[in-house]
């Protein structure tokens, strides 16, 4: 199996800016005088620390230096690298202004090396095989000429969106709120394979498995094997996908062929797909187990040593919004009275009700005009005219509610060590004057 196509360079230097690096020298330059760190936000910008913080563990990462930017073929030059090795990218909030998320601005999630593209994406073969009457084996060209084709747009989101906002720190990617976007997919609805191939009464869950190669190069260890309850997998929205955006799937987002489970950790939307066992019991394949996705039963002791019998599986991930205009730093002429404000929202398997926003740091909050969704899963976009007192520094906050009475709250809570389930308000900083 491939090698990287982009490459990595060997002395595993976390910020190479060489010419096959995936960083641009010259975008930091060029982008760092629009968005971030232009002013700061009371403490960290993302939740503010909890009262009880305790030191950070041995295991976290390094404080964090000033962005640095991504540069990869097709990707826009304002993605901020969060890993080399294995590449990961976040969107900041405000590349997410379109109701659509163009492929350039879709953030990156790998967990081993990037396979190289595939010369006959309608040759790839995908089998649904384990407890099931029929296994089936299927060439993509197949699937797309003998089974009805369905769009949606749906947001996918890694499960450690938010992380950034734990205290102390949780292990993995830093992800501020861009390990998100909203994409219109396209394929076929996974419960139509597995009718197909028919389930057995011993039918539970799903593991899914993929063509990537693990980091260490070794080719018999899955780089990533996540999956989910048989429900999940037989939900329409659950979909086999081949386009984004009405265009061939992108190897670096799984092309020609990968899973989306809506709603669910991102990890769970297979790239690179190429085989889905399903079990009779709870799949334990890498990411499955410990703490990998998931989140403590009883609230632990924020840095504490955890136990992994007080774990469960993150599924449904909880609700968030993000002001995607104006950009974190902003600033407006003096004598601006009122600003427009422009967002998205969406609450993993639920819907959102409500958006508020506040200039006054959460003394008083204004109520969102919130867009319905296209269809399930789709986020919502949301619009607010605020009006400013006067001149002078402010920080807007927005927050959203799910349809089951849930909202953000100001600071991530329910710390976990690899830090799930972080959804706090998120904050820019403007200037007016
Ligand atoms: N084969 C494979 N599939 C994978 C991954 C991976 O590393 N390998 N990463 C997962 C994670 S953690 C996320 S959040 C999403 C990211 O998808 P994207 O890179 O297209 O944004 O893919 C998931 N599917
Ligand atoms: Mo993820």
């Amino acid at each position: 199996m491939a090698r990287e196509a982009w490459g990595i360079t060997a002395d595993g230097n976390n910020f190479d800016t060489g010419r096959r690096g995936f960083l641009g020298s010259s975008g930091l330059a060029a982008i760092g005088a629009v968005i971030g760190g232009v002013l700061p936000l009371s403490r960290n910008g993302i939740g503010i620390p909890p009262a009880h913080a305790q030191a950070a563990p041995a295991t976290a990462p390094a404080p964090a230096k000033g962005p640095q930017y991504l540069k990869f073929p097709g990707k826009n030059a304002g993605l901020v690298v969060l890993g080399e090795k294995p590449l990961v990218a976040e969107t900041p909030e405000s590349l997410l202004d379109d109701d659509t998320t163009p492929i350039e601005k879709f953030y990156i999630r790998n967990n081993g090396q990037i396979p190289e593209e595939a010369k006959d994406p309608d040759a790839w073969k995908i089998t649904i095989d384990g407890e099931v009457n029929n296994k089936i084996e299927i060439a993509l060209g197949e699937l797309k000429s003998k089974y009805k084709a369905v769009t949606r747009r749906m947001v996918l989101e890694c499960g450690g969106n938010g992380r950034a906002g734990f205290s102390p720190p949780a292990r993995g990617n830093q992800w501020t709120n861009g390990g998100a976007g909203c994409a219109e997919w396209t394929g076929v609805p996974l419960a139509d394979l597995l009718k197909k191939a028919g389930l057995k009464a011993s039918a539970k869950y799903t593991a899914h498995y993929a063509a990537d190669l693990h980091l260490s190069g070794d080719a018999g260890k899955p780089t990533i094997s996540r999956g989910v309850r048989i429900e999940k997998a037989m939900e329409p929205n659950t979909m086999i996908v081949w386009a984004m955006n009405g265009k061939p799937l992108p190897n670096i987002h799984g092309g020609p062929v990968r899973l989306i489970v809506p709603g669910w950790a991102g990890s769970a939307s297979q790239k690179w797909l190429t085989r889905i066992t399903i079990r009779d019991r709870e799949h334990d394949g890498p990411g499955m187990t410990e703490f990998s996705y998931r989140t403590a039963i009883k609230p632990m002791v924020p840095g504490d040593k955890a136990d992994p019998a007080n774990f469960r599986i993150l599924e449904s991930m909880p609700v968030r919004s993000i002001i995607t205009n104006p950009a974190n730093g902003a600033k407006f002429a003096a004598g601006t009275k009122e600003l427009k404000l422009r967002g998205a929202s969406w609450a993993g398997d639920l819907t959102v009700k409500q958006v508020d926003v506040s200039t006054d740091f959460g003394a008083s909050w204004q109520r969102a005009t919130l867009e319905r969704p296209k269809n399930k899963y789709d986020w919502q976009r949301w619009t607010a005219t605020l009006k400013l007192p006067t001149d002078g520094y402010f920080e807007i906050w927005a927050r959203a509610t799910d349809s089951k009475g849930a909202m953000q709250p100001h600071q991530a809570g329910f710390w976990n060590p690899q830090g799930y389930g972080g959804n706090a308000m998120h904050r820019i900083a403007v200037l007016v004057g």
